[in-house]
């Protein structure tokens, strides 16, 4: 037994996992009501894509990688649902690619924000932005465009996971290079980023930290090869011919 009280062996583990880790999510005051939303539309994805990284989504998250490692600025954007489901593994991917975390909400409230900030803590994070919000996105409604001046104002590369397309549409805009995690990829988020990563995030966060850890210490060349070598718009339909063919 481990976190819930339900045996590691049960088919359904690792979804009921997720489950409730959202649900406590919304308990703790961190994760929005309609997180449990988004955590459904993200499962339907994730059961047609076998609840398996497709070879397609591991070599994203390996660019990915090579990306965040090449960058100057990388900012990890944390949501709700994000803080809720993996916030010690975005502190371990901060740590591995030296990365600014930020929390970047569609539902902004302070209460949120301090929330999220103060459970990151918890798990090891040093410093968390976005509570400045001395920054803007362009053409975005107030609330969602708050962002830190010295984050996600002045990052060259963002993750954002869990996006909505608006604000990932606008910040593709403002020049920064997006990474996008997301298991629809049918989803302007997921079609606006640079590197769509389309798995499950439980899945895909340790694995980017694992493939930056190997990667660490390599050649620039190497990197800028592991980058150029990636074409979203096929592992976009690698994934979307895994869940028409079912990848089970
Ligand atoms: O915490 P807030 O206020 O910033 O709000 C966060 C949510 C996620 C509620 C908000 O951004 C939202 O409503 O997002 P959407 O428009 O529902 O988009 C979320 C996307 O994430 C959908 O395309 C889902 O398929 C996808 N998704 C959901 N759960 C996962 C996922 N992708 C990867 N891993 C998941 N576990």
């Amino acid at each position: 037994m481990s976190e819930i009280d339900l045996p590691e062996d049960h088919p359904r583990y690792a979804s009921l996992l997720t489950r409730h880790r959202i649900e406590a999510g919304v308990e703790k005051g961190i994760t929005s009501k309609q997180g449990l939303i988004a955590q459904g539309r993200g499962e339907a994805f994730d059961y047609l894509l076998g609840e398996q990284t497709i070879p397609s989504a591991d070599a994203a998250e390996r660019a990915a990688a090579a990306q965040l490692l090449l960058a100057d600025h990388p900012v990890l954007s944390v949501n709700g649902n994000v803080a809720a489901l993996v916030a010690p593994e975005i502190v371990a991917l901060a740590a591995a690619v030296d990365a600014d975390i930020e929390v970047n909400l569609f539902n902004r409230t302070e209460k949120r924000m301090e929330a999220i900030a103060a459970h990151l803590r918890e798990h090891g994070a040093d410093e968390v932005k976005g509570l400045t919000a001395d920054g803007r996105i362009p053409n975005l409604s107030h609330e969602r465009a708050k962002v830190d001046a010295d984050g996600i104002g002045a990052a060259d590369v963002v993750v954002v996971p869990l996006e909505d397309g608006d604000r990932a549409e606008a910040l593709a805009d403002l020049g920064k290079t997006e990474i996008v995690i997301d298991l629809n990829p049918l989803s302007r988020s997921a079609q606006t980023a640079a590197i769509p990563i389309v798995d499950n995030i439980i899945r895909a966060v340790p694995n980017m930290t694992a493939h930056a850890e190997e990667l660490h210490g390599s050649e620039s060349e190497t990197l800028h090869t592991i980058v150029d070598q990636f074409v979203g718009s096929d592992a976009l339909a690698a994934a979307e011919e895994a869940i028409r063919t079912g990848a089970q």
